[in-house]
């Protein structure tokens, strides 16, 4: 999954990047056109337990991977730098960072701006889309289509509160719209508010707007991600902050998301495999490869609470604990799969 952290100048982005991922980017990057990018492990117990069991050559975890980008501003960049509006465009999800650390910040301001800003960047390419497809006469599913997300654009709306089927989905998907994509709001605090919660009028705007957001106190949690291991927990304890930002922040996403987690195990490789909930067995197996997505037969599925309790999947296999499964079979998170196919 590619999340992207975007913000205004100084929000606080790149503190929160390094917090996130551990690295040491240059803060105070002062508008600076540079991008960052970092990979962190998601935390799982079950593949730890997994690789415990099955002494695999290979354990591989679920990954987040983290842009950087640079201030997002009116008329600056979200305007004007197309090499990374493309960029921003890629991205699964957006973080949008907003700062709560300076005296008389305003952040439910930078918030309306941003998700303005991501309308206007939406509205030039739908707009520039419908004349070209006007212009030749084709397409006259997507021209409708378009129209309507135009007409939410120009309300101010942002197209991830617009529903749409699967197949006009399909056809939306290439255009990367900004004001689609899911967003996780971080309130960026100051050390002194460092563990409180959201403020209840931030909530409410949330609430309204149809967001989730964080409180993190970036700066000092920044500072934590850089200490060693067995001195995080007690710091972290010691000002009163119960679980790392980091850890909040990918429980965060996955339900923000609505993620899950599939497994696969054996003596070569014990892996997560991140992907939406509701994903059926030949999609998920096309999270692996391709081949075995296009060659599927079936699915072999033990779930992991069953696989704990037997022991083994041959002990899962005398207790019928072991299901076969086709391909229209909804993965749940926690499957351990291992799929039969042909090429
Ligand atoms: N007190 C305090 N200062 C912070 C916090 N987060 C960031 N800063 C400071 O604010 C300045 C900018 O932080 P950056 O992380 O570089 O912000 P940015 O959003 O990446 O900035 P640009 O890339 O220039 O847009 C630095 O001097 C940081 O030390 C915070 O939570 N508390
Ligand atoms: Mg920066």
């Amino acid at each position: 999954m590619k999340v992207g952290l975007i913000g205004q100048r100084g929000a606080g982005k790149t503190t929160i990047f390094n917090m996130l991922t551990g690295l040491q980017a240059q803060v105070g990057g002062f508008g600076k056109e540079e991008v960052h990018l970092g990979v962190i492990k998601v935390p799982d117990s079950r593949v730890a337990k997994l690789a415990h069991i099955y002494k695999p050559k290979k354990t591989t975890y679920a990954e987040i991977r983290f842009t950087d980008f640079p201030p997002a501003e009116s008329d600056d960049h979200l305007k004007s730098s197309n090499a990374i509006i493309t960029q921003m465009r890629e991205v699964d999800a957006i973080a949008l960072v907003l700062n709560e650390f300076e005296p008389g910040a305003d952040p439910l301001r930078a918030l309306n701006d941003l998700l303005t800003d991501m309308i206007l960047a939406d509205m030039s390419v739908v707009e520039n889309r419908r004349a070209r497809l006007n212009k030749e006469k084709v397409r006259p599913r997507e021209q409708a289509l378009l129209e309507r997300c135009a007409k939410a654009l120009e309300n101010e709306e942002s197209l991830r509160n617009l529903a749409f089927t699967s197949d006009e989905d399909n056809l939306l998907s290439g255009f990367g719209f900004l004001s689609r994509k899911p967003v996780l709001v971080l309130f960026n605090q100051g050390d002194d508010q460092a563990g409180k919660p959201l403020a209840p009028r931030y909530e409410e705007e949330l609430t309204r707007r149809g967001l989730e957001g964080l409180a993190l106190a970036g700066k000092v949690e920044m500072e934590v991600a850089q200490l060693d291991e067995a001195d995080r927990a007690t710091f972290l304890r010691e000002i009163g902050i119960k679980e790392s930002a980091r850890d909040r922040f990918i429980r965060a996403s996955y339900r923000l998301l609505n993620l899950i987690s599939f497994l696969t195990a054996g003596e070569d490789e014990v892996r997560a495999w991140t992907i939406t909930e509701g994903t059926r067995a030949r999609a998920a197996a096309g999270k692996i490869h391709s081949d075995i997505e296009r060659g599927f037969i079936r699915a072999e599925v033990i779930a992991y609470e069953d696989f704990i309790a037997c022991g083994s999947e041959a002990k899962c296999k005398e207790a019928g604990k072991l299901r076969l499964e086709g391909k229209d079979y909804v993965v749940q998170d926690g499957d351990i799969v291992h799929f039969r196919f042909a090429v």
